[in-house]
Formats: C-alpha cells, sequence, structure tokens
C-alpha cells in the first residue's frame, strides 16, 4: 500500500519515488536470475526473441541491452508481477480492475548503456483513458553518472508532446524539451518508482563503471482499451492478462482525440526505433 502522500504526489508530478520498496534479498534474486538468462549470449551469438544486445561493442561482447518480456518468459519476474504488494500499490494509483501490460528489463551496462531519448510512453499504445502507468525497479544503485531516470514533473495532465514527423512516429519527443525543469529519479537499488503513461522520461548513457539494470513492469486499468490495433499494438497485446478485479465489459474514454503512431515498420524496441530515428531513417 501507497501512503497519502505518495499517491498525492503520484497525481500532481506524475510520479512517485518509494525507496526500499523490495528488499535486498528480492533484488539479489532477481539479479541471479538475469545473469542465469544473459550467460552465453553474445553479440554475435544471441537469441534474439529474447534479448537485445548492445550494437556497439565487439562481436564476441556480452552486454545485454535489454530483455524483453521477462515476466512472460520466467516465472520468478511474473510472480512479482502478480504480488500482492506491487498490486495494492498500483491498484491505490489506477484502481482495482488492472491488467499486467507488458514487461521488459533494460541493462544500461557500465560504459556503454544506450541512451533513452525524451518521450511518453502513451504515445507507443495510445489507450481509451490515461490509467495506465509503469512500474520501474532499481536494481542497482542508480544515480546521474550511470543513467538514473530523469522526469519531467506535473507534464502529465496536458496534451501528448509530438513523436512525429514526415507522417511516421519517431518513438522519441519531436518537438523541444525543456530538460531543465527535469528531476534527476536517483535512488538505491530496491528503489521503485511509479510513473503515470504521460510523463516525459528520459536517460542518458551510462559513463559509469557501474551497471544499471532496471526492470519495469506496466499496468493499465482493464477499462482501457487500445484505440489503434496496428502491428505493433497486436504483438504487445500478447502479453497482457488480467492480474486483478474484473475484465471490462465497457471501454472508459476520457479523451476526445489522441494522435495515432504510424510505425514505418516493426521495431523491435525503443532502442532501435530511437536509433533510426537519429539516423533520419524514418520516413
Ligand atoms: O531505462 C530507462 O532509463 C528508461 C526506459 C524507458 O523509458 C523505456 O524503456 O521505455
Amino acid at each position: 500500500m501507497l501512503s497519502n502522500t505518495q499517491i498525492t504526489e503520484y497525481h500532481q508530478d506524475g510520479y512517485t519515488v518509494c525507496p526500499n520498496f523490495l528488499t535486498p534479498d528480492e533484488v539479489a534474486q532477481l539479479l541471479t536470475e538475469t545473469e542465469k538468462i544473459i550467460s552465453g549470449n553474445t553479440l554475435a551469438s544471441h537469441d534474439k526473441s529474447l534479448m537485445e544486445m548492445e550494437p556497439d561493442q565487439p562481436s564476441n561482447g556480452v552486454k545485454v541491452r535489454r530483455l524483453y518480456e521477462p515476466c512472460t518468459h520466467y516465472p520468478l519476474f511474473r510472480t512479482l508481477s502478480e504480488s500482492k504488494k506491487l498490486l495494492d500499490a498500483v491498484e491505490d494509483l489506477i484502481g482495482p480492475n488492472l491488467l499486467f501490460h507488458y514487461s521488459k528489463l533494460n541493462m544500461k551496462p557500465p560504459e556503454i548503456g544506450s541512451v533513452v531519448e525524451w518521450h511518453q510512453d502513451l504515445s507507443y499504445y495510445p489507450l481509451t483513458n490515461r490509467d495506465s502507468l509503469a512500474v520501474l525497479f532499481y536494481l542497482d544503485d542508480a544515480d546521474a553518472e550511470n543513467g538514473c531516470l530523469q522526469m519531467l514533473p506535473g507534464r502529465h495532465e496536458g496534451d501528448l508532446l509530438a513523436h512525429t514527423s514526415e507522417g511516421y512516429f519517431q518513438g522519441k519527443a519531436t518537438e523541444a524539451v525543456d530538460s531543465s525543469e527535469a528531476v534527476l529519479a536517483e535512488g538505491k537499488a530496491g528503489t521503485v518508482i511509479f510513473m503515470h503513461c504521460m510523463t516525459p522520461h528520459a536517460s542518458i548513457t551510462n559513463r559509469s563503471n557501474r551497471s544499471r539494470r532496471t526492470l519495469i513492469l506496466s499496468y493499465r486499468a482493464a477499462d482501457a482499451f487500445p484505440i489503434y490495433y496496428g502491428e505493433m499494438t497486436s504483438h504487445v497485446e500478447t502479453h497482457t492478462r488480467l492480474v486483478r478485479g474484473h475484465r471490462a465489459q465497457m471501454a472508459r474514454f476520457t479523451m476526445k482525440e489522441f494522435p495515432v503512431p504510424y510505425y514505418k515498420e516493426r521495431s523491435v524496441s525503443l532502442y532501435e526505433l530511437q536509433e533510426r530515428s537519429r539516423k533520419g531513417e524514418i520516413r
């Protein structure tokens, strides 16, 4: 359960940070499992259906950029996604009927970990309402040096920033973001951030010699339905499951209109999409 202060903070700022949400033992178990999953994979030879490697390393390099959908593939992560403590907190923020939406583990390895440019999650998968959030679990101490999350407080209420250019979704804000307003969410391993789906966020390259592994689970209210069934939506929806309460019989609409993300082609991740956008390939 979250405190009233945390709930108020989430609604006012678009996020709340909870130190010590996971015990050191829980963090250690998740990291041991992660090491087991990635062991033996290299840039030249890895299971592309389960993970993405950092591209800028030798072919025998072992630095993983992201694990795809850990809560679908591995029981330890799935159990966490359905744990009472976590669902109680999510319920405090978006109500009693909850869909698990998707998961990923961003590895941000030392001295290489890729940048994440400013974006709002709802731009990727527009829903009929905004009761959707990401839960970010720091599995390492995260700070400015190793690329902790940065967010723009209080910017979750308005319109979506532009994420499109030349008619195609770019996976990142295509209008200027004033990062002088950004708040760095530093935290020890075990810290959890509950972040609204409209909160603009980003993180820089990992410049340190320490990892910054962050597990991200997304949830939404059961009456929040995708408004646009492109190929990307159909793919992500296969991971969606009811984790608390009842399946909705009615979709709840709270917005008159919302930008549609036309993906130029299927992309495996935000990293790849943002890279292609930087190279001017999405047009
Ligand atoms: O790992 C991060 O710093 C942010 C990740 C993120 O925004 C995402 O994967 O959508």
